[in-house]
């Protein structure tokens, strides 16, 4: 287990702000003290509930106030999903994470039966399976962790000063909370967001401090760029610098060692180069599958043959280097669909 250090922002900060190739090194030196060097994790992520989200984070095309074209659905059947989380299995993925368009579960209702449902299923294929579903209170916690949920996302995205910025229905506190809750449980947390909402360098590296200042840390960081949905509020914001997502990476993997940094929305536009470069930061896991939520994602074929060249393999849910069972596996190939 990674001893945890209490991290300031100002430190984070001069971290960030080195030259390029230095917070490279620095990444890559803790990258390779904590973590397989040559390792990614691959996780499918399936929206099982889209759209007409009552929420109005500004960011987000599900949101019900925005008119963006996402045609909302119903929760999905178990099996339809099941389906889904197999043939991720079949095409190399060891996680499967099920997003859905909710402030929170509906207490006691048939639709959060049925997402335990899907999580037993999901793990019964021998998949980590991680959930998003938004804010939870104790019971759900429990009866998710009971159900076998390896992980729940819950994302902070951005610095506490500009959350009102782009979210107004809930807090930084809300978020937090369930982040606790989670934790508590014995589930592992899934906690990063978003950079390129019109947030400064402060906000994104006091957005890693606050998480890195977690106990315990979170087990996964999502740095996402933001995805420009037209209709969103944020849809014409000016996008993304790739040295700025290489910069993220590396800040996280600094700050926090053990965690799996998940390079996760935005990939489209990246180069494999600076994927790569995303990779020697610490990013260690990536969304794995030809979408995300509702919008798109780099072909798997091709997210195969670039790991395949650059030698690396996919991790393993049972990773002995992370401290379980199984070691990092072959890539299927590319006749895999
Ligand atoms: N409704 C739940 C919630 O908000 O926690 C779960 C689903 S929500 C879509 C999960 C995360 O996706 C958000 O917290 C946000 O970080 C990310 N996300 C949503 N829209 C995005 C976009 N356009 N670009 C990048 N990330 C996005
Ligand atoms: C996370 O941090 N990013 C994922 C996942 N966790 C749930 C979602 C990205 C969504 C991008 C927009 C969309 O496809 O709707
Ligand atoms: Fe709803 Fe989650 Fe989208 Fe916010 S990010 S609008 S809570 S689906």
């Amino acid at each position: 287990m990674t001893e945890a250090r209490h991290w300031t922002r100002a430190e984070a900060r001069a971290l960030h702000d080195l030259p390029l190739t230095e917070l490279l090194f620095r990444a890559q030196t803790v990258h390779r003290q904590h973590q397989p060097p040559d390792a990614i994790q691959l996780c499918t992520l399936l929206s099982i509930k889209t759209g007409a989200c009552p929420e109005d984070c500004s960011y987000c095309p599900q949101s019900a106030r925005y008119d963006t074209g996402v045609e909302p659905e119903r929760l999905m059947d178990v099996d339809d999903v099941l389906e889904k989380a197999r043939q991720a299995k079949e095409a190399g993925a060891s996680r499967f994470c099920m997003g859905a368009a909710w402030r929170s579960p509906k207490k006691g209702s048939e639709q959060f039966d049925r997402v335990l449902h899907m999580v037993r299923g999901v793990r019964d294929l021998g998949l980590e399976a991680c959930a998003t579903l938004g804010m939870l209170d104790d019971e759900q916690t429990q009866q998710l962790k009971d159900a076998g949920l390896t992980a729940y996302n819950h994302n902070l995205d951005t610095s506490e000063e500009f959350y009102g910025e782009i979210i107004t229905t809930r807090t930084y506190q809300d978020r937090l909370q369930t982040i606790q809750r989670v934790a508590e449980a014995g589930i592992s947390v899934c906690a990063g967001g978003i950079i390129g909402m019109g947030e400064g360098i402060d906000d994104r590296v006091g957005m890693l401090v606050t998480l890195a200042n977690l106990s315990p840390q979170p087990e996964s960081v999502p740095i996402n760029a933001l995805v420009r949905v037209e209709g969103t509020p944020l849809g014409d914001r000016d996008p993304v610098g790739s040295l700025e997502l290489i910069r993220m990476c590396a800040v996280a993997r600094i700050l926090m060692p053990g965690a799996r940094v998940r390079l996760s929305a935005g990939r489209s536009g990246l180069s494999r180069e600076a994927q790569l470069l995303c990779f020697m930061a610490g990013a260690n896991s990536i969304f794995f599958g030809d979408k995300l939520l509702t919008t798109g994602n780099p072909d798997h074929r091709a997210d195969l043959d670039l790991l395949r060249e650059a030698g690396l393999a996919a991790l393993d849910p049972g990773d002995p280097r992370l401290g379980s069972p199984a070691g990092s596996v072959e890539l299927p190939g590319n006749a895999a669909e």
